[in-house]
């Protein structure tokens, strides 16, 4: 590497003498003042591209991007020169880091851009790229933020306003159509929810007459009890049954009641009583000692395998009742227990004892936990100590459930019934306030009342 100095008083000059000297492939290292001359430092351009990595494929070997930076002296005087050829020799000589030196020396001119760049501002664009994808980021987050807090407002004004617009349009329908607010007051008052009463005036034929409203409403009610109407069904065919449900909804109660039919009907020899509320102490006292008045066997089992084997022995029997141990639906031991009834290999037909004095939404619980791959039938229970039972059949018509009995007391066998529709709703509306809401609640209370895709089934034909 062979770097030359040329000394001439004009740059014009001293690049002549370059290029005579080093030929067109000349590379300027540097270009200053000396004492009233112009010094050159320049490299054949030979040189200068030994000095190079020769990857043709380089970025570096594109066209110097900024070859006019020269801040001072007139930069045409200088830049034929500099690109007597174009752009390689210049980029090549880039490449050396040497000759940075000279650029702090003196007023850097056209020399400026092929003087490698330092390594310094390289980290810097890391930090200033680093920095702006954190502010990126930062603000991505706020904005999420503050987009969540808005959708979130926006729902609760979405929600306020059809609260409001349904209050007002109840208000509407209030004055314009009075006996659909006789309706809707009578099903709230017995008890059924909010939006089976709404479902139900939606529907409600165009009269103005209350009292046709009022049958219309208990016609339809009726209707949809899917009710059993000929206790044959059960005590004919005969099969194993297990009345399920929550503590204390009357299953040995009306196991005993059941037992008792069937043996009216057939005789004790052909029916079985099973337990499986092995553990508690005395549980299965109370099913053996109505065994033992009505001169049938009570069989006690303990786990799936025991009644899988009590099921097997009990097969000729025309009729097994099973009375199950109390589970509340909230306890993980139903889906257990309901596992265990449908695993045995026998069909047994699930029936659920629904307490009447239990809420509308407590009742659904009970329905959905025990429900499995489906119930065959529901007995309801204590409608002697119902205040209303308008929830209990709210859910046997919303679960669009069997029902088989209806059971108002204690007494075995007698307090046991065919389940009447028409005489449930009779009972439902029986004997009720019917002021229980005033006009100015009713809106309040029909406000809430979602559609309900369950209803969706209800016949009014
Ligand atoms: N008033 C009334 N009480 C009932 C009825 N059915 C059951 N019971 C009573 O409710 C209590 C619990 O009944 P039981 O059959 O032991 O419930 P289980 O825990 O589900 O087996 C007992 O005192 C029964 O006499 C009913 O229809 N009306
Ligand atoms: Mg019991």
């Amino acid at each position: 590497m062979n770097v030359k100095k040329f000394t001439a008083p004009t740059s014009r000059e001293a690049l002549r003498k370059v290029r005579e000297t080093l030929g067109p492939d000349a590379v300027i290292l540097s270009n200053r003042a000396v004492d009233g001359a112009v010094e050159i430092l320049a490299l054949a351009g030979d040189d200068a591209a030994a000095l190079a990595p020769h990857s043709p494929d380089s970025p570096m070997s594109a066209p110097a991007p900024q070859l006019d930076l020269a801040p001072a002296a007139p930069a045409a005087d200088y830049a034929p020169a500099l690109v007597s050829q174009p752009a390689a020799p210049v980029v090549r000589a880039s490449a050396r880091p040497a000759p940075a030196a000279p650029r702090a020396a003196a007023r850097p001119i056209a020399a400026v851009p092929i003087v490698p760049a330092p390594a310094a501002p390289a980290v810097d664009m890391d930090r200033i790229s680093s920095l702006v994808a954190e502010a990126v980021a930062s603000a991505k987050a706020t904005a999420a933020a503050e987009m969540t807090s808005m959708m979130s407002e926006l729902r609760a004004m979405r929600g306020m306003m059809e609260t409001q617009l349904n209050e007002l349009a109840f208000a509407n329908t209030q004055q314009r159509e009075p006996h659909k607010t006789v309706v809707l007051r009578e099903l709230l008052a017995a008890g059924f929810s909010a939006s089976l009463a709404r479902y139900m005036t939606d529907k409600l034929p165009s009269t103005r007459d209350s009292a046709e409203a009022l049958q219309w409403m208990r016609t339809v009610l009726a209707r949809n009890i899917n009710a059993m109407n000929n206790e044959d069904a059960l005590l004919e065919k005969g099969g194993v049954f297990a009345l399920v449900g929550p503590t204390g909804v009357g299953k040995t109660t009306t196991t005993a009641k059941l037992a008792a039919r069937c043996v009216m009907r057939h005789g004790p020899e052909k029916l079985a009583l099973i337990t499986t509320d092995a553990y508690r102490i005395g549980a299965h006292e109370q099913l053996r000692i109505y065994g033992k008045i009505l001169g049938v066997m009570v069989h006690s089992v303990k786990d799936e395998a025991d009644l899988r084997i009590a099921l097997n022995e009990l097969r000729n029997k025309h009729t097994v009742l099973i009375d199950t141990v109390g589970v509340s639906q909230r306890d993980q031991m139903v889906a257990e227990q309901v596992a265990m009834l449908q695993g045995v290999g026998t069909d047994v037909q699930r029936i659920l004892c629904m307490n009447a004095t239990s809420t509308q939404e407590t009742l659904s619980e009970v329905v959905r936990a025990y429900q499995g791959s489906g119930l065959a039938g529901a007995i309801v229970t204590k409608l002697d100590e119902a205040a209303s039972i308008g929830s209990a059949l709210d859910v046997v018509i919303r679960h669009k459930l069997r029902l088989f009995y209806a059971s108002n007391g204690q007494r075995v066998p007698e307090d046991l019934h065919l389940a009447d529709p028409a005489a449930l709703v009779e009972r439902a509306f029986g004997g009720l306030a019917a002021s229980k809401y005033g006009d100015a609640e009713l809106p309040l209370l029909m406000a809430g009342a979602a559609h309900d895709p369950m209803l969706r089934e209800v016949r009014f034909g």
